[in-house]
C-alpha cells in the first residue's frame, strides 16, 4: 500500500516535471504594437506555421511605447516606435542590432522606403519597416458639406482657422494626441519649418492650437476610428489608414456615413512605424521569425489590405489591393509626394518645451 503510494506520488512528481517541462520548452513572443494594426488571423497562422505563441499587446501614443522602453524590462520582443523615435531610442541604447542571418525576407524590403527609414535607423540595423503613412484629416463628407458648404476639404485651413472650426465645434472635432505630429503640423500651417526647435516658432504653434481649442471635443489616437464611423464626429485630425478603416466600418454599418481623408496641400508628414527588438528582450530567436514572418509578401500584404496602411515591402505589392496600391492617398504618387514631409527626433530640451506646450493645448490653458 504504502510503495504503491510512494509509486504514484513518483509518478505524478514525474508528470508535473514533464508537463513544467513541456510548457518551459514552448516558444513564446510578445508584441507591443499599435491598435488597430493588424489582421488578427495573421497571428493565428503564424502560431499554426511555426509553433510560436504570441502575446499581442497594444498602445496608441509613441510616448506610452517609449516609457516602457526606457523602464527597461518591459518584457516585450517586439515593439513598433515611429521612426522619429525610433532613432533617439536607438541612442540611449533600448534596442539591439538585427541579426540579419536570421532575417532572410529582408530582401523583399522596398528600397524607397529603406532610403527614408535611414533616416532614423542608418544602415537600417535595428529596425524592418512595418507600415508608414500620412497625418492629415478625416471628415464626414455631408456633415463638412452642411457645416462649411463644400465637400472637398485640401487645406489645413479648415481646422487651423478658428472661423471655420468653430462651425465644426458641435458636429465633433477629435484630434490625435500626439505632439509630435500635430504641433509639425500647425508649423507647416503657419509656413514655418515643420522640424522647428526655435521657441519662438513653437510659441507660435502654441498660439495657433490654442486659438481653435474650443472646438476640439477630444484628443485622442484611437477613439476617432468609431467616432467618424459612428458619425459622432464630423472632422479628425489622424492617420491616414485609420480614416480608411473608419470610412469602410461606415459603408458597412450602412448608415449613410461618408468618410473623406485629406492630405492638406500646405503639407502633411510622412511617418514609418519600424519593427524592433528591445536590448533586453527575452525571446531573442522568436522575435526574429515574428519579424521575419512579417516580410513575407503575402503576409504584409494581408497586413495592408486590411489596416489600410501602406507597407515598405516591395515584392508584397503583387498581393496588395489595386485599389489601396493605386490610391494616391495610401501609395502616394510623384505629385502627393511633394507635399509630405517628415520630422526629425526632438532633442531633450525642445523635447521638454514640447511637452510643456502639448499640456497648455490639452488643458487648454
Ligand atoms: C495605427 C496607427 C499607427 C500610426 N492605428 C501611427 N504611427
Amino acid at each position: 500500500m504504502i510503495r504503491k503510494a510512494l509509486w504514484l506520488s513518483a509518478t505524478s512528481a514525474f508528470l508535473t516535471l514533464f508537463t513544467v517541462g513541456g510548457h518551459a520548452a514552448d516558444r513564446v513572443v510578445n508584441v507591443f504594437n499599435w491598435s488597430d494594426y493588424i489582421d488578427s488571423s495573421i497571428i493565428d497562422d503564424f502560431t499554426k506555421e511555426t509553433g510560436i505563441k504570441v502575446v499581442y499587446d497594444t498602445f496608441d501614443s509613441n510616448e506610452i511605447l517609449e516609457t516602457k522602453l526606457l523602464a527597461g524590462g518591459s518584457g516585450y520582443d517586439v515593439v513598433v516606435p515611429s521612426g522619429n523615435f525610433l532613432a533617439r531610442q536607438i541612442q540611449a541604447g533600448v534596442f539591439q542590432k538585427l541579426d540579419k542571418s536570421k532575417l532572410p525576407n529582408i530582401s523583399n524590403m522596398w528600397d524607397t522606403v529603406t532610403e527614408r527609414t535611414a533616416k532614423y535607423d542608418p544602415g537600417n540595423e535595428y529596425s524592418v519597416n512595418y507600415m508608414w503613412g500620412t497625418v492629415g484629416i478625416g471628415y464626414n463628407i455631408k456633415k463638412v458639406q452642411a457645416a462649411l458648404g463644400t465637400d472637398k476639404i485640401d487645406s489645413w485651413d479648415v481646422f487651423f482657422n478658428p472661423d471655420s472650426l468653430a462651425k465644426l465645434k458641435d458636429c465633433g472635432v477629435y484630434v490625435l494626441d500626439s505632439p509630435a505630429d500635430i504641433i509639425p503640423a500647425a508649423l507647416k500651417y503657419l509656413g514655418l519649418d515643420p522640424n522647428s526647435t526655435s521657441p519662438d516658432d513653437i510659441a507660435k504653434a502654441e498660439e495657433t492650437l490654442l486659438k481653435v481649442r474650443p472646438y476640439i471635443r477630444k484628443f485622442h489616437s484611437s477613439e476617432y476610428i468609431n467616432a467618424l464611423a459612428n458619425g459622432d464626429i464630423c472632422l479628425a485630425v489622424g492617420w491616414s489608414g485609420d480614416v480608411f478603416q473608419a470610412r469602410n466600418r461606415a459603408v458597412e454599418a450602412k448608415q449613410g456615413v461618408e468618410i473623406g481623408y485629406s492630405v492638406p496641400k500646405e503639407g502633411a508628414q510622412m511617418w514609418f512605424d519600424q519593427m524592433a527588438i528591445p536590448a533586453d528582450a527575452p525571446h531573442v530567436a522568436e522575435a526574429l521569425e515574428f519579424i521575419n514572418y512579417m516580410m513575407k509578401p503575402e503576409v504584409i500584404a494581408k497586413s495592408s489590405n486590411y489596416v489600410l496602411y501602406a507597407n515598405g515591402n516591395k515584392a508584397s505589392q503583387q498581393f496588395v489591393d489595386k485599389a489601396l496600391l493605386e490610391d494616391p492617398s495610401v501609395y502616394p504618387d510623384a505629385e502627393t509626394i511633394k507635399k509630405l514631409y517628415t520630422v526629425s527626433p526632438y532633442d531633450p530640451k525642445t523635447q521638454r518645451v514640447i511637452t510643456r506646450t502639448w499640456t497648455k493645448i490639452v488643458t487648454g490653458q
